[in-house]
Order: C-alpha cells, then structure tokens, then sequence
C-alpha cells in the first residue's frame, strides 16, 4: 500500500490532470487563412469556424496579419467581428483555408495538429500525422469550396456569413471576370445573394473594388506588402504581389517607388519579386518584375518585357496564369 501522503499527492493531482485534459480538449479549433489575408481567407475562416461549431467542434477564425480595407468594408457591411490577429499556433489543431504552402502559413504550423484544410490553390507542401479532412477543387474562391462543405454538412448559412462568402467570391473572382472563375461560383453568388438579402450583386462588387483599390495615404512598400504572397518554385523563393484598380492611372505616379520597394524585398534572399498591376476595366495586367534572371518573362510566357515590365492582356490571376508559368520557367 502506497504511504498516505503519496495517495494524498495523488489526490490533489488528478483533478489538475482532468482539468488539463479538459482545458485541451476545449481549446477551439484554429481556422486560419494565409498570411497578409485577403477577404476570401478571412471570410472563409469565419465560416469554417462557425460550420464547425454548428457541428459541435468550438472554433475560432483567426488572422495571422491585419486584414486589408476590402474586408474591413465586408465584415462592417455585414455585422461580423474581425478575427484576432494570432501567428503561433503550436499545440492547437488547425485548420488552414485558402492555402496549403508552408510559406503562408503559420510560422510554427508543423507544431500544431492539422485537421484539415479547404482551398482552391494549387497544392503546397503540406504534409500530416494524421488523416485529414481535405476539401480542394479548382473554383475561383475558396469560399465557394466552403459553401460545398456547408452544403455536404446540409447546416444553413447564416445571413451575415453569407454576405461574407459572397462578398469573398466576387473578391478572389475579379467580380467574375477572373480566368479561374466557373459555373459554380455564379451559382453559388446567387444562392449566397439570396440569403444575405443582397439584392445588387454588382454594387457589392463595385463597393468592394472602391475599398480594395483605396491608396491614400499608403507607402509603396505597405501597397506591396497588401497582397504578397510567396513560393518556394523548385527551390527560388519568389513573392507575387497583386493590386486591383478600376484604371492603371490611379497608380501610375507610384511605379518608381514600388519598383524600389521590389528591390529592397528582394535583398532578403528573393529570386525573383512580381507585382501584378491589374486594370480591372480593361482585364489586364502590368507585370513588374525584379529578378536575377533578365529572362524570366520570356521563358515564362514567350513575352519581352520592357525594361521592367510585362503588360499582359488577359492576365488577372496570380494563381492560373502567373505561378503555373513561373513553375515550368524555373525548372
Ligand atoms: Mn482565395
């Protein structure tokens, strides 16, 4: 028979031990989109982690970096509460939306529990310990993917959720215009319209353009920083940054001091740094490109650039015409 204080230790133990174990297992699930979020990462890890509680798993969207002025209109449009910025995530399970590159993620994410993930990217590195629950398909948002799960879970969208999936579909798709936009993101606008009681798709899409291309008052190196995303291509670690405008104009007297800005970037070890300049009236892009390769431009679309840059008519997505090309030109 143990002596009585060790059964006594025992005692005052257990319960700490219970209340550990208890603490652990209501720590929510992280639903968390990539890094410098964009609305569709930040809309769709809201209603991921609302799905997921409605099926009686607590969770918690979090951001890993400020959300930009277009989201920041939707979730006031649509009465939601910006998530917590949070980048650790050791310890926790997780679930990523809108990426699947470590590049993007958490920082400590390979400390963490993934459970699953929902995207619409190319696939990235990510690896697991364990089965995971994958939702990918090649849609123009990721909230798109969402409302697939929300649809094979048969749980209703709530109105404000689905404002912001809508407004996250028309963002990520360039108001529909976009090459990686299909069938079913329209479908799924109109049904997500319906229930948010957005009776005025396009003047939603408007709004959202007016937020997104608003530059006062914002450094070039704060613009390029908006919406970078960066890859380990084969090896070159690249950033492509993207801005939308209705016109090209509004950005024109900034080009020297983003060019600059690029260069300064790339001193941290880049490759290469692109910035995507997308005129959203004309359906074009002006691709800037700072690189150690002079020749990036022509192996990866057969195009000359001028100086520092590639005008490309009919480019408007980084994801389906940008980083495929890039894939094969830095074999
Ligand atoms: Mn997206």
């Amino acid at each position: 028979m143990p002596p009585r204080n060790s059964i006594a230790a025992l005692l005052l133990v257990l319960p700490a031990l219970a209340w550990c174990s208890l603490t652990h297992a209501e720590q929510p699930l992280l639903v968390v989109g990539h890094l410098n979020p964009d609305t569709d990462s930040v809309c769709s890890a809201i209603a991921v982690a609302h799905l997921k509680t409605a099926q009686g798993i607590p969770a918690q969207a979090i951001a890993q970096s400020p959300i930009n002025a277009e989201t920041r209109y939707v979730l006031d449009t649509f009465s939601l509460p910006q998530p917590p910025i949070l980048s650790r995530v050791a310890g926790r399970r997780v679930f990523l939306v809108d990426h699947t590159d470590y590049s993007q993620a958490p920082a400590d994410l390979k400390q963490a529990e993934l459970i699953g993930f929902a995207d619409h990217h190319k696939l990235g590195g990510l690896t697991s310990d364990k089965p995971v629950e994958a939702w990918a398909a090649p849609l123009g948002a990721a909230a798109t993917v969402v409302t697939r799960m929300y649809d094979s879970a048969g749980i209703d969208i709530p109105q404000g959720v689905a404002g912001c999936l809508l407004a996250a579909v028309l963002s990520d798709t360039v108001r529909f215009k976009s090459a990686t936009t299909t069938p079913d993101d329209r479908k799924a606008a109109d049904r997500l319209a319906r229930i948010a009681g957005v009776t005025d798709i396009d003047a939603l899409g408007q709004k959202l353009l007016e937020a997104k291309s608003d530059i006062r008052g914002q450094s070039p190196a704060t613009l390029l920083q908006r919406d970078l995303k960066t890859f380990d291509i084969n090896g070159h670690k690249v950033a492509i940054a993207q801005l939308e405008f209705p016109d090209l104009t509004l950005i024109r007297s900034m080009r020297e001091g983003l060019l600059d800005a690029m260069q300064a970037l790339k001193h941290d070890g880049y490759h290469s740094v692109l910035l995507m300049l997308t005129d959203v009236s004309l359906e074009a892009t002006e691709l800037l490109i700072v690189s150690d390769d002079p020749a990036i431009a022509e192996k990866a679309w057969g195009l000359r650039s001028e100086g520092d840059a590639l005008w490309m008519p009919g480019v408007m997505s980084r994801k389906s015409q940008i980083v495929p090309a890039l894939q094969n030109a830095l074999k």
